[in-house]
């Protein structure tokens, strides 16, 4: 642990924690479903555009960050995969490579940078496990995202090795939860669904869901995504990434009825299988984080939608949608 430098105004040791303090942490992709639930950091949303060098650069430039947690990036479900590949390799690797290069260039003490279990290779041994990420092409539905993310893995190690950086990266599942993207073509199956219940139900029309409702998912809530990311800045250090799930699996069958659940939705729910299924499952391991953080509570699905359906209908009118 580095000597107490009673100058240095923005880290403070208590208990021999190392605290950060609130306004030298940048949170990129602030305002959206994993930026928000992070509980420190100035929130940079989409205003500044991170896909272009200067601009990148000038903002680091004038705020100085310390420290970053790295989630901007353009996301979303299976059919905007399917249909942006072009946009979503070319986005996320020039906002991946501005960001980590105006960190190194700022002097930015840390990075943490957000990948996803969708990068995995398709064909693998189950359980993920976190030295498998290159062994093998990704999913065809979402390739040009799964490579782009692949390639910030590699840039974080990179100047790991070369400049010395205490530069890390995550891998979470698929989260959902409050300020998701509730579009009902490009968002998440999560968000996706229920937005589609609540105008099943406010129609009276039938709930359609995507595909056979045969593949299997894990899911995590944002808020735990965000507590872990404090905990990665903090405490988080390997030059390999780290997986963040609570590694239990659903069908999107079984989802599909916790859902109709918390709607109380009594109308007819259709699987479309002209629809497609992506990916049939991507089971992980989480035993590194568990290492790490054995009590470690998620919270569970159930409670997860609770709280974010009674969120949704209250608000409504202003979500992503
Ligand atoms: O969440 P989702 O879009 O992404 O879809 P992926 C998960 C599953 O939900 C698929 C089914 O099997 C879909 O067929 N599904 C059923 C639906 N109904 C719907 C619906 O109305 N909308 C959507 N979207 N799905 C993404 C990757 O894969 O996972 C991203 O493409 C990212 O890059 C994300 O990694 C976390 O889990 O299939």
């Amino acid at each position: 642990m580095k000597k107490f430098n009673p100058n240095e105004k923005n880290i403070h040791l208590i208990h021999e924690k190392l605290i950060i303090m609130d306004d030298k942490i940048l949170i990129t992709g602030g305002k959206g479903l994993v930026g928000s639930s992070i509980e420190k950091g100035i929130k940079l949303g989409s205003e500044i555009d991170l896909r272009i060098p200067e601009i990148t650069y000038n903002y680091f430039n004038y705020n100085k960050p310390e420290y970053v947690i790295h989630c901007a990036a353009m996301v979303g479900g299976l059919g905007r995969n399917i249909n942006y590949k072009g946009k979503f390799y070319y986005d996320n690797i020039m906002i991946n490579t501005n960001v980590l290069e105006s960190s190194r260039i700022h002097d930015v003490k840390k990075v943490v940078s957000f990948l996803s279990t969708c990068i995995f290779p398709d064909e693998v041994n189950y359980p993920l496990t976190e030295d498998k990420i290159h062994l093998g092409p990704p999913h065809e539905s979402n390739y040009p995202y799964a490579y782009a993310k692949r390639m910030l893995d590699v840039q974080t190690r990179a100047y790991r090795e070369q400049y010395g950086l205490n530069y890390v990266s995550v891998i979470p599942t698929n989260i959902y939860g409050i300020n998701d993207n509730f579009s009902l073509e490009n968002g998440h199956v999560i968000p996706t669904l229920m937005h589609k219940l609540y105008l099943s139900q406010t129609n009276k029309t039938d709930f359609v869901v995507w595909g056979s409702g045969k593949p299997l998912r894990e899911f995590i809530y944002s808020k735990d995504v965000g507590k872990l990311s404090l905990w990665a800045l903090n405490h988080y250090d390997e030059d390999i990434p780290i997986i963040f799930s609570p590694s239990q699996e659903i069908s999107i069958i079984d989802l599909v009825d916790l859902l109709v659940k918390e709607f109380n939705f009594k109308g007819k729910v259709i699987f479309d299988k002209t629809k497609p299924d992506g990916q049939f499952r991507k089971p992980t391991d989480n035993s590194k984080l568990k290492s790490y953080l054995p009590d470690f509570k998620f919270t569970s699905i159930e409670d997860g939608i609770k709280e974010t359906v009674n969120w949704f209908i209250q608000n409504y009118d202003n979500i992503r949608k």
